[in-house]
């Protein structure tokens, strides 16, 4: 049954059954569509119904008996109940269990989608197209479905269920077709598999584009930004915590000729620390647990439960994940993309000096708080390590240096100053460790090649997060999320409405939640969340309080925006709500890195800490946050994190609308990343927040297909049995769509196009190539019958 409905070509299936009333349309303001009016006929045909128990879940029973407002209704495990007609809604005939597009639905309802996707889900059947959507469910173990026998099969089309595989291949096709730059723009909660399906998306397009061996360093690519961009939360065990752009670079032959990554805001404060349960940086582990011997005694490295950054959180090992086996992996990948050794060597010393940054404590020199660093073996490491002189350590740590007026004068700092400091220290060497690599396996992608060509990018970005208690880094997270929806809506509601507006067909316009409202709470100058953040994070006198007052008093009345007690706020994002907790907001906005501690990095011998310090300076040259050299104030000027961010945002979303883009929505299933468990609310809740339901509604009425009447009459004016040479090509195509016979609710015709319902150009496809499979084979008969 199932193999047969995979194997169906996407029309409706309304035909086959007489019970299904035509109600294609629902929306989350109908979902629970009344059709008592149909109930009494269903109940002839002991039809099926969805009734939603009290937990929520919805259950599939027939109707028995139906009078008044009331229907009795079976349910499996022989309950039957009465209940209120009103409540009952239509479900689908059997014959449509697990279609492979939602669009084939007679009844578009949630428990029908909610349904289909779980029928298939059983089955390991993990992908569903939502019309133009792919659906990716997380399956949370191994499923059949990769490798090159399944590659060959989606290339050769030899298979057609839905797959990551297919819509990559697709974007190769109309790469080349269209000569026009792709993008697969994968989304989704954390944890729901984004950055499964960009792997699984790179696997297909190296092995088509695969031959000069560049491929194989891409895919190498993975587990190194894995190591040092990913961690342990609480959601997924491998949680992205950067957002991450691959482009990666076809030539005219159709070959990969090289690649590009770009990364977006890795989360810096997860370097020093993370919440109960959670792991920093998986490098870290993996260098504590694989390092060689020779190795561990030059970085003089201890088990991972001694360095004080790591083991706050009590959570030191992964289920199923050896760190020391993982480590070798990185290393050798590091040397696919030739990062030297001397530099891999670097890369594990500052990494070590990170760890023994943080075992580095303070003691008290005198009644008013002030401190300086303990000379006690984690000194003594980190110096060696970052390749500096201990007593500059010890003074970049411990005091700062200011200028007043024109003096100059050394500041002593309190514990939680030098603390400050000190961590500041060890997140910006992490944070630029992480940047050089990216430069690095940029320069092995792109060296020598021309990076010229036509592209498809792959967009893996942290999903939307919703915790307990939510900082600064959800902050940015949710509002590129917030960024990727609107492109989204753009994408599959906006544009494709107003193309059917422009070209003058029928059409009734279809509503869909446009996230536009809550971007304008983000971006608007001079009163948008972002722009008051910068604002007082310029005040030095600016606190998290103040910050949270300020926008209480300027954003009350904005419908996306509710002020909370104390330091908190609420925002209404397309996928929920959140309450940001505003502590620490203002300080990793500035992120500032006291000019000390750069120019202790640049007295450094390594040659990575003179790097990261020149990178910094660089970096300062830039309009201010924080004013330079005042007292209590920042030393070094730079961008906001929240103005940078938003600037690299604005330049993706302006790459983004320059490719065809391709959507994959991977879906979570439970909280628990265990396999075979499928919570409908949790599930509901993702397919609602990013319209899935509407998209579908879209496509489904509206006309997917769409050709040029040029390029129509092109095509098929030559299967004409009347000549057709002397007409305008609106005319040919007129003609044409008569002579087949194409019903007329099939076709719209538009002032420069043909606009076309699913399905409907196979058709004539198939007649055209019948038509020129007949004429070649006439050809060749004549050419035999002349020898
Ligand atoms: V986050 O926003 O970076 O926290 P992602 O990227 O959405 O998140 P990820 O791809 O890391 O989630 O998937 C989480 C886990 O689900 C993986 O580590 C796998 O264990 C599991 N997963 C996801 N997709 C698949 C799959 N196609 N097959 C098998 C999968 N397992
Ligand atoms: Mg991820």
């Amino acid at each position: 049954n199932v193999k047969l409905v995979e194997n169906s070509p996407s029309v409706g299936y309304e035909d086959l059954d007489s019970t299904t009333a035509p109600l294609p349309s629902v929306s989350k303001s109908n979902i629970g569509q009344r059709w008592s009016e149909i109930t009494s006929h269903a109940t002839k045909k002991k039809v099926q119904s969805w009734f939603q128990l009290p937990n929520g879940n919805w259950e599939l029973g027939r109707i028995m008996s139906t009078s008044g407002t009331e229907s009795v209704i079976s349910l499996p495990a022989g309950k039957v109940l009465k209940v209120n007609s009103d409540s009952l809604i239509p479900a689908n005939p059997d014959i449509l269990d697990g279609v492979d597009d939602l669009m084939q639905l007679s009844y578009l309802n949630e428990p029908s989608v909610l349904f289909n996707l779980q029928y298939r889900y059983n089955q390991d059947m993990i992908y569903t197209k939502a019309g133009p959507v792919l659906v990716a469910i997380n399956p949370f173990k191994k499923v059949p479905l990769y490798g090159n026998n399944y590659i060959e099969a989606y290339k050769n089309k030899s298979i057609e269920s839905p797959h990551v595989y297919a819509i990559a291949d697709t974007a190769i096709r109309e790469m080349t077709r269209d000569e026009v730059n792709q993008s697969i723009i994968i989304s989704g909660e954390s944890g729901a598999g984004k950055t499964e399906t960009a792997k699984i998306a790179m696997q297909y397009l190296a092995v088509l584009g695969g031959g000069s061996g560049i491929e194989y360093e891409i895919l190498k690519t993975n587990p190194i930004l894995e190591a040092f961009g990913n961690a342990k939360t609480l959601r997924n065990d491998n949680s992205s915590r950067f957002g991450k752009l691959i482009e990666i670079h076809f030539s005219e032959t159709g070959k990969i000729s090289g690649a590009k990554i770009q990364t977006f805001l890795l989360e810096k404060s997860r370097v020093v620390q993370c919440a109960e349960g959670e792991r920093s940086y998986h490098i870290f582990y993996q260098l504590c647990a694989g390092a060689p011997c020779a190795l561990r005694e030059k970085l003089n490295l201890k088990d991972v439960d001694e360095y004080k950054y790591l083991n706050k959180s009590n959570c030191y090992s992964i289920p199923g994940v050896d760190d020391a086996e993982q480590f070798h992996i990185v290393k050798e990948a590091l040397d696919v993309v030739h990062v030297s050794k001397e530099d891999q060597d670097s890369v594990f010393a500052m990494l070590a000096g990170v760890l023994w940054l943080g075992n580095v404590s303070f003691t008290m020199i005198d009644n008013e708080n002030h401190v300086e660093a303990v000379e006690d073996e984690s000194l003594i490491n980190v110096a060696k390590l970052i390749g500096c002189d201990i007593t500059d350590l010890s003074l970049a740590l411990s005091t700062r240096k200011m200028r007043v007026g024109n003096d100059n004068i050394v500041q002593k700092l309190t514990l939680s100053q030098a603390i400050e400091t000190r961590d500041a220290l060890a997140k910006s060497i992490y944070a630029c460790l992480f940047e050089r690599l990216v430069e690095q396996i940029n320069k092995s992608l792109a060296v020598g090649k021309r990076l010229t060509g036509r592209s498809i990018s792959i967009l893996d970005i942290y999903g939307f997060e919703s915790f307990d208690r939510n900082s600064f880094e959800q902050f940015c997270i949710n509002y590129a999320n917030e960024r990727l929806q609107q492109h989204f809506n753009r994408h599959l509601f906006k544009l494709e409405q107003e193309e059917y507006a422009q070209d003058g067909i029928d059409w009734t316009k279809v509503d869909f939640d446009d996230n536009q409202d809550c971007l304008h709470l983000f971006e608007k100058k001079p009163l948008g969340l972002l722009s008051l953040l910068n604002e007082e994070s310029t005040f030095p006198n600016g606190t998290d309080y103040t910050f949270a007052n300020k926008l209480k008093q300027h954003l009350n009345s904005n419908p996306c925006f509710r002020g909370e007690r104390e330091k908190a706020f609420t925002v209404s994002h397309f996928a929920g709500e959140v309450t940001y907790d505003t502590t620490g907001f203002l300080e990793k906005n500035r992120d500032l890195l006291h000019l000390d501690s750069i120019q202790l990095l640049s007295s450094s011998s390594c040659h990575l800490p003179q790097a990261f310090a020149s990178s910094m300076l660089n970096q300062s040259e830039k309009p201010v946050v924080g004013s330079l050299h005042k007292a209590g104030g920042a030393d070094s000027q730079k961008l906001s994190v929240a103005t940078k961010f938003k600037g690299q945002l604005f330049r993706l979303m302006q790459r983004l609308e320059s490719t065809t883009p391709h959507f994959i929505r991977c879906i979570k299933p439970n909280n628990f990343q265990s396999p075979g468990s499928y919570e409908q609310g949790l599930v509901l809740q993702q397919l609602r927040c990013c319209g899935v339901l509407e998209v579908v509604r879209i496509s489904r009425s509206g006309f997917p297909t769409r050709m040029s009447h040029q390029k129509f009459a092109r095509r098929y004016g030559f299967l004409l049995v009347e000549n057709a040479a002397e007409q305008d090509p609106l005319s040919v195509s007129v003609a044409i769509l008569h002579q087949f016979n194409i019903l007329p609710e099939m076709y719209q015709v538009g002032y420069t196009k043909l606009f076309f319902r699913t399905g409907q150009i196979g058709v004539l496809e198939d007649t055209r190539n019948n038509t020129l499979h007949g004429i070649l084979r006439v050809q060749s008969c004549f050419r035999g019958y002349r020898a």
